[in-house]
């Protein structure tokens, strides 16, 4: 089986709280000044001192993480794909770091009864977060496994209520100049625009994503907010959302436009539908690198065709890929 199914009384992969953290510190300080170690070390400096534990986020285990071994958290925040930071894998980590996460917000609008703007702080207190352990696999034949933190997307849409004209979910992306040196390149029209139909936004699988190996997201892996869909190529997964838009028409993604005949708009990992320029078949796992790597072969729906398969019952996926 492919995904591992975890019990339920599975202890949850963080139980550590940021004020756990916090109240630990201060102890420490408290018990360091009263044995004179502060007075001791009059030499001790902010430069000096270790750098602030970054807060974790309380996760609780999931039936849907896969039982894989996680690529390393070094991979995962330093070969990127964010093209709003530049087209270099390494490019993102580095140009990234300057985002302005805070103060965030994401509206949430269109075809639904109750549109709402959602700060960032209600965003991650708006369901328990789940730690999803998730085969990822971009169109560019390399793929990681990333301990994910969120909640099901379906937790957000059904506060907003779609109306019955809602067909498809449109994310809309960050574009700031100030801060994105990478939109002066046309490789892309901004903002960075992908969308999924409804269904397949609902399924319990579509994560709205908040973090990774259990702290806040990484400005480079899309923070504050993004949403992961692990059964279709990476750039669906878009990042910096500041907008969610309900229509009724198929939304125009910015990857569908810039090559509408290499990428189209279902984009489901297929390892039988070629891109025009190069097999699907098989994928390098990032982290195993070597000359002596094997290529994994790669597998229908990424490896959760037993989840999602249902959703294309009856289309010709190589019609809609
Ligand atoms: N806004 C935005 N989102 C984006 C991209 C991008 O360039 N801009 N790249 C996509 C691609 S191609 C991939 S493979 C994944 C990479 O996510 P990761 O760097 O967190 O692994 O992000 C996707 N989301
Ligand atoms: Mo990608």
């Amino acid at each position: 089986m492919l995904v591992h199914r975890r019990r339920a009384t599975d202890p949850p992969a963080s139980e550590i709280t940021p004020q756990a953290i916090y109240a630990d510190r201060r102890r420490l300080m408290e018990r360091a000044a009263a044995g004179g170690l502060l007075a001791a070390a009059p030499v001790l400096r902010a430069a000096d001192a270790p750098p602030p534990a970054a807060p974790r986020l309380r996760t609780r285990a999931s039936a849907f993480s896969s039982s894989e071994k996680s690529t390393g958290l070094r991979e995962v925040t330093s070969y990127n794909n964010f093209y709003e930071f530049g087209t270099d894998k390494s490019d993102p980590a580095r140009h990234a770091r300057a985002l302005t996460t805070r103060p965030w917000t994401v509206a949430v609008e269109g075809e639904v009864h109750r549109p709402r703007v959602f700060g960032i702080e209600e965003l991650l207190a708006l369901a328990p977060i789940e730690e999803r352990i998730y085969r990822m696999r971009c169109v560019e034949g390399w793929s990681m496994v990333i301990p994910w933190a969120g909640f099901p997307l379906a937790e957000l849409v059904r506060r907003v209520e779609p109306t019955g004209n809602a067909k498809y979910v449109e994310f809309v992306t960050l574009a700031d100049r100030a801060q994105m040196p990478g939109l002066r390149s046309g490789v892309l029209q901004w903002p960075y625009v992908e969308g999924l139909r409804l269904d397949e936004a609902m399924h319990p699988l579509t994560l709205l994503t908040l973090g990774l190996y259990g702290e806040l997201l990484p400005n480079q892996n899309g923070a504050p907010v993004r949403v992961v869909v692990p059964w279709k190529y990476g750039f669906k997964s878009g990042k910096s959302i500041v907008r969610i838009r309900f229509v009724e028409k198929q939304p125009l993604t910015s990857w569908n436009r810039a090559a509408p005949q290499e990428y189209g708009f279902y984009s489901n990992v297929n390892p039988e539908v070629s891109h025009p320029r190069w097999s699907q078949a098989t994928e390098r796992r990032i982290g195993e690198d070597g000359f002596l790597q094997r290529k994994r072969p790669t597998l229908m729906f990424n490896g959760y065709a037993g989840e999602v398969a249902s959703l294309y019952a009856g289309m010709d996926l190589r019609r809609f890929f």
